[in-house]
């Protein structure tokens, strides 16, 4: 299979395909500012290395790498539901658990390099969720990372999908975080009995958090008390997940490590809650998250807008 897999999508020197952990098939990227890592399990970015400004993505040392779990860390797509609307249902889908199929890898001028997978619906998906569709996810790597969830109805009725691109970021301090840009927005305390409450000022974590934010902008950015700070825009989305596990819920995952809480946070481009899209058949809907290291003062680069 990798060597199929060289032969058919591999670009010298570039593109590669390897086994991984767990002797999972994975993607190595070797783009002119980045490197990155995909694993064709869940379509998982599981590294996004900057030249320069280090490791962008948290990955838990003590994630599962294996075809019937979650990898924990780097960025899960959560789809076609987010959260458990059911008990029997799994948590946030099955594209993270599922295999996907590369279909595409190619080379920008810019100098950026693309990989594309793609799922689509099987007898198994069916039994969880009866819509046909097909999936694509497309990662670009160059100065940022972008990546592209567009999902095609092939079906012949509309279908209601919900969506996160639930990227771990790695922060030097957790105690030093300062989340920028939700300031007024109204979230969804998912450990409060899903209450609403205002968002006033820049978002800090000294506990478990656990929100939704409605009715977000486009752009977030992380001020992590190192020399650089990240900036997320996005497209296609109009909710915004912030997740850290803080000290008990750590403790309580396997595949996390106990101190995990203090060097991540979740900064999640969703298509949650009242954001669920309905995709009329023969449609696409696209959500974008595109990612970017900035120094930690200073202004963004305004020639260079991300998406
Ligand atoms: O995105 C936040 C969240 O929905 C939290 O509720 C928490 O459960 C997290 O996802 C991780 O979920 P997982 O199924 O990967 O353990």
């Amino acid at each position: 299979m990798i060597d199929d897999l060289n032969l058919q999508f591999g670009i010298d020197k570039k593109i590669a395909f390897t086994l991984g952990n767990g002797d999972l098939p994975k993607a190595i990227l070797l783009a002119e500012d980045a490197t990155a890592e995909i694993y064709l399990h869940g379509a998982h970015v599981s590294s996004f290395h900057r030249h320069g400004w280090g490791e962008m993505l948290w990955m838990s040392d003590e994630s599962n790498f294996r075809t019937d779990r979650p990898i924990r860390g780097g960025v899960p797509i959560c789809w076609p539901w987010f959260g458990q609307p059911q008990p029997e249902l799994p948590q946030h889908g099955f594209a993270r658990t599922s295999q996907w199929e590369v279909i595409e890898t190619k080379t920008h001028a810019d100098p950026s390099l693309e990989i594309a997978l793609r799922l689509t619906d099987s007898e198994a998906t069916r039994q969880l969720w009866p819509h046909p569709f097909e999936l694509t996810m497309r990662v670009i790597v160059g100065r940022d990372l972008t990546m592209q969830l567009s999902c095609l109805n092939t079906g012949e009725e509309p279908l209601d999908a919900e969506a996160a691109l639930h990227t771990y970021f790695h922060v030097q301090d957790i105690d030093a975080v300062r989340v920028a840009g939700l300031d007024g927005r109204s979230y969804i305390d998912k450990l409060d009995a899903m209450q609403v409450k205002p968002q006033a000022g820049e978002l800090t974590i000294d506990r478990e958090v656990d929100r939704i934010y409605l009715e977000t902008p486009d752009a977030v950015t992380i001020h992590d008390g190192a020399e650089r700070r990240i900036e997320i825009q996005k497209s296609g989305s109009l909710s915004t997940v912030i997740w850290n596990p803080w000290i008990d819920k750590s403790a309580a995952m396997a595949d996390f490590p106990n101190d995990g809480y203090r060097t991540m946070v979740c900064v999640e481009t969703t298509n949650a809650a009242d954001d669920v899209r309905t995709i009329q058949p023969g449609e696409v809907h696209t959500i974008t998250q595109s990612c970017r290291c900035e120094p930690a003062t200073g202004p963004a680069d305004p020639a260079e807008a991300i998406l």
